[in-house]
């Protein structure tokens, strides 16, 4: 997203945990693309480090961004729009409830992007990104500079809906790949690995007709089989955050659909199932 945006013209820092990784990042970007190799050089601080802050996109992982808030929050200005851009649900519940008077916006996208090393970004595939507010509809004055600048991004008026199809189809191929270590085209190739989405796809359908997407809710397994064939080569986000130890998506993917089915008194065993086993892996207690 820095990179559009900085390739615009638009004044853009990116902030990260602290000195240690800002330093980290003080080289140029090496942005592969199909047709060559960029080198960028976007200015990049510590977040203690960052002055006043007029606009912030939040791009981490879900049970990141609520400490990221923390570090930058006393230097946003009065009306900076803050758009949290992450997999799963509940985090804007989390800040919204923490800092009442920001003004939060989602975004989801299908951008694609890998960093193989430091310093060097592989844009893997180009991708839509969807910005809205949860009750607003008017479009703010803010969003038509960044749309013009940040890519193919759009204006979404249901924003919450988008976040739940991109929820859903998270929780039936991501947690599979990380249980058994494989890229996302064999949840699909496996005969057994397949039947296991494939129940796992019904409770999610089943969730998502209670949410009221019950228009689309039928399709469900087609929609998940269609990311498994045109991403089959990539290792989930989850797979990848296992395997380098780092604490995974799980609570805010089938976590928050395990929560909401026991509101609505749905019961979802396999859901139940792989929030247990995902959370053991990364060598956690289960939740209550
Ligand atoms: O969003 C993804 C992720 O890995 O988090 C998918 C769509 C499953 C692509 O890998």
């Amino acid at each position: 997203m820095a990179s559009h945006l900085y390739r615009a013209g638009a004044e853009v820092t990116l902030l990260v945990r602290n000195r240690h990784r800002a330093r980290q990042r003080q080289r140029p970007l090496q942005l592969h693309q199909p047709d060559g190799v960029l080198h960028l050089e976007i200015p990049c601080l510590a977040s203690s480090s960052a002055s006043i802050i007029p606009a912030l996109l939040v791009a981490t992982k879900a049970h990141q961004s609520l400490a990221a808030l923390n570090w930058v929050h006393d230097r946003l200005t009065a009306d900076a729009p803050v758009v949290l851009l992450h997999n799963g649900l509940g985090v804007r519940e989390q800040i919204g409830e923490r800092y009442p008077a920001l003004r939060l916006f989602s975004a989801v996208t299908t951008e694609a992007a890998h960093f193989p090393e430091a310093n060097h970004l592989v844009y893997a595939g180009r991708g839509t990104t969807r910005i809205g507010h949860p009750q607003d509809i008017v479009v703010p004055a803010w969003f038509e500079h960044l749309a013009g600048a940040m890519g193919d991004t759009r204006w979404e008026v249901d924003i919450e809906q988008s976040q739940w199809r991109k929820l859903v189809i998270n929780a039936a191929i991501n947690p599979l790949t990380a249980l058994h270590g494989c890229p996302n085209g064999e949840i699909f190739s496996n005969p057994r690995y397949r039947s296991q989405a494939r129940a796992l796809a019904e409770e999610l359908a089943e969730l998502s007709r209670a949410r009221g997407y019950g228009e689309w809710a039928g399709q469900l397994w087609e929609m998940a089989v269609e990311v498994m064939h045109s991403s089959a080569d990539n290792r989930s986000s989850m797979l990848q955050d296992i395997e380098a130890g780092r604490p995974t998506e799980i609570d805010h993917i089938s976590g928050y659909l395990c929560r909401f089915a026991r509101q609505q008194q749905i019961p979802c065993p396999h859901n139940e199932e792989l929030w247990q086993r995902i959370r053991k892996l990364e060598g956690r207690q289960l939740p209550p």
